[in-house]
């Protein structure tokens, strides 16, 4: 059994401050966690980062946009998170095939049967087996992150663009309930680490 975890959600939503407690939480309950995120979770994808997301990055076509972000994923799937799961490891990514369904096909228009076959091919089959969805009105997030720098390519989007990536979000959730569990990103730090802790060692429980 593999234990694959990935957090979605907008920009701004609290994903990577509780991708590292939960880290936390798994190493104190004595697991191997690895913590990583997409884009740049690889020295390859870090570069890819770059061009996907500086403020004044060339704008590449929505074709080109999503084949970047889904070279950045193979690559972080065959050199980290694979190899990381094969060894019995937790691996916990901020972001990953929910975002390129929900920012690609949703946000940017693209066929959505489309994406989902570029990405499992990226992919090659690594799926996660438990997605933290965590969700809060477009408008706070984008506060949010404005607090932590400047906006990036994706972030200076339109607020229509990101309601429809929120949308693509809830879409997802509710067709596959069984994988993600979608939380209120609106409750404190402390009280979401709990909520999130508690479902995530639930889920590795069951599947052991
Ligand atoms: N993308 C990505 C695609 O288009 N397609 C893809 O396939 C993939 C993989 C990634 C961008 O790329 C796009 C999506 C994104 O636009 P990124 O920098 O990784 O870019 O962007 P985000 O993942 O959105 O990162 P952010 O840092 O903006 O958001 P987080 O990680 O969700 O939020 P976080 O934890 O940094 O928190 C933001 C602020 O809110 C505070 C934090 O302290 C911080 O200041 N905060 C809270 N405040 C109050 N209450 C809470 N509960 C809080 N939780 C956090």
């Amino acid at each position: 059994m593999s234990y694959f975890i990935t957090f979605e959600g907008i920009e701004g939503s609290g994903k990577s401050t509780q991708a590292a407690r939960l880290a936390d939480a798994l190493k104190r309950a004595g697991h191997e966690v690895v913590t990583t995120r997409e884009p740049g979770g690889t020295e390859l994808g870090r570069k890819l980062r770059a061009i996907l997301l500086e403020a004044d990055a060339v704008a590449p076509t929505a074709e080109t946009e999503l084949f970047l972000y889904l070279a950045d994923r193979a690559e972080h799937v065959s050199r980290l998170i694979r190899p990381a799961l094969e060894r019995g490891a937790v691996v916990i990514c901020d972001r990953f095939s929910d975002s390129t369904l929900a920012y690609q096909a949703w946000g940017r228009g693209l066929d959505q049967e489309m994406v989902r076959s570029a990405d499992l091919f990226a992919r090659g089959g690594t799926a996660p087996g438990r997605t933290i969805l965590l969700d809060l009105p477009v408008e706070d997030g984008l506060a949010r992150a404005r607090q932590t720098g400047p906006a990036d390519r994706i972030e200076q989007e339109t607020l229509a663009f990101h309601r429809r990536v929120q949308q693509g979000f809830h879409e997802i959730a509710a067709a596959e309930s069984e994988r993600v569990a979608r939380f209120d990103a609106r409750c404190d730090l402390a009280t979401l680490a709990h909520q999130i802790a508690a479902d995530v060692l639930e889920w590795i429980g069951k599947a052991r």
